[in-house]
Formats: structure tokens, sequence, C-alpha cells
């Protein structure tokens, strides 16, 4: 069992379907000012390890849009809660250029190691509108191959997604251990 730390019901219900055996811990943590996920998830974790008993993972997530010079990256939840799906549409207005990325930094953490991390990438597009409900977040307006992130099922989106490459990249680590 895992104590995986999120407030996101998504984010949990994709990496459950991953390990198997996580505990969605919503006990929230201060997200630091940081120029990397790396950063905002390693003080992340040293905040939540000595809360909880036995190990523990956190994720930190952002979108990187080419044409905005990386933003939101690591300001993506704030500008999710802000601007929203519907912001950034109006942002890449009139913008040929509509490359983004997904990545998605895991740190993980067990009494007697130090933190590791895995990080994992998808490569897309900003789509032209928000299109499909399933997923959360930036989902409706990302698009791979022509089809939104948010018109997958969770099975689909967890064969291509920058979570889904971390947290089967620390699945491994631990299984290889
Ligand atoms: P926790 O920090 O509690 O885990 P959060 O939703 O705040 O949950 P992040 O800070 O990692 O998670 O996410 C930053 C933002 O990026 C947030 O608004 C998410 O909705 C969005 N996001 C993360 N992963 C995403 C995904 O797979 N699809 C669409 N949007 C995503």
């Amino acid at each position: 069992m895992i104590h995986f730390v999120t407030s996101n019901k998504g984010k949990y219900a994709e990496a459950q379907a991953i390990f198997g055996d996580l505990v969605q811990r919503d006990i929230g943590y201060a997200e630091i000012q940081a120029d990397t996920l790396e950063e905002v998830a390693l003080y992340g974790m040293e905040e939540v390890i000595g809360r909880l008993e036995g190990p523990v993972m956190l994720e930190d997530a952002g979108l990187f849009v080419q044409a905005l010079q990386g933003f939101p990256g690591v300001y993506s939840a704030y500008v999710q809660k802000t601007i929203g799906n519907a912001g950034i549409l109006r942002l890449m207005e009139g913008q040929e250029n509509r490359s983004a990325y997904f990545k998605s930094v895991v740190a993980y953490a067990e009494p007697g190691i130090k933190t590791v991390m895995f990080s994992g990438e998808v490569h897309g597009r900003i789509g032209f509108e928000a299109r499909g409900n399933r997923g959360f977040g930036y989902d409706p307006i990302f698009y791979v191959d022509d089809v939104s992130l948010a018109e997958m099922d969770l099975e689909k989106k967890n064969q291509i997604s920058h979570r889904a490459k971390s947290m089967r990249a620390l699945k491994n680590w631990r299984i290889g251990r």
C-alpha cells in the first residue's frame, strides 16, 4: 500500500489503475514557487513525509506550451483555476504553433530511503476548441493525433500520458529493486 498525497481525484484514478494499491491522502502541502516541477515535488515530499507512515508518493504536473515559452508550466494549477481552458485558448488565438506537452514528476519515499523521482511527458498540441468531458484540467484542449485527452477513456489516456509514464517508471523501479 502506498499513500498518494493529492487533492485531485482524476490523478488518483489514473495512478490507481497502474498501481492497484494506492490510498488517496488529501492532506495538502505547500506548492513552493520554483522553476521546475522537480523542485516543487521534492519540497512537497519533505513536508508530507513525516506526516504519514510507510511508502508515500506525490506528483506535480504541468502543461508547457511552446508558443507561450513554456507557460503555464509550474503555474499550471493557478492558471487552470483563474483563466482556465478558455483563457489558454484565448492566449493562443492567431497562433499557428500549437505544440505543447504535459510533464509529470512523481516523488516517492519510504522509511530508510532517500526520495526518488521519475518523470514522463506526452507531446501534442493545443486545439482550437475544447472537446470531450472525461479527464480533468487541461484535457479538453490538449490533443494527440486530433483526439483530445478528454475524449479518451482512462485506459486510453493511460496508454500515452505523462502520468502513466512517470508512474510506470516508479512501479518498475519498485519491482526491480
Ligand atoms: P495535487 O497537487 O493535489 O496533486 P493538482 O490538481 O493541483 O493536484 P498539479 O499541481 O500537479 O495537481 O497540476 C497542475 C495543473 O495541471 C492542475 O490544474 C491540473 O488540473 C492540471 N493537470 C495535471 N495533470 C493533468 C492532466 O493529466 N490532464 C489535464 N490537466 C492536468
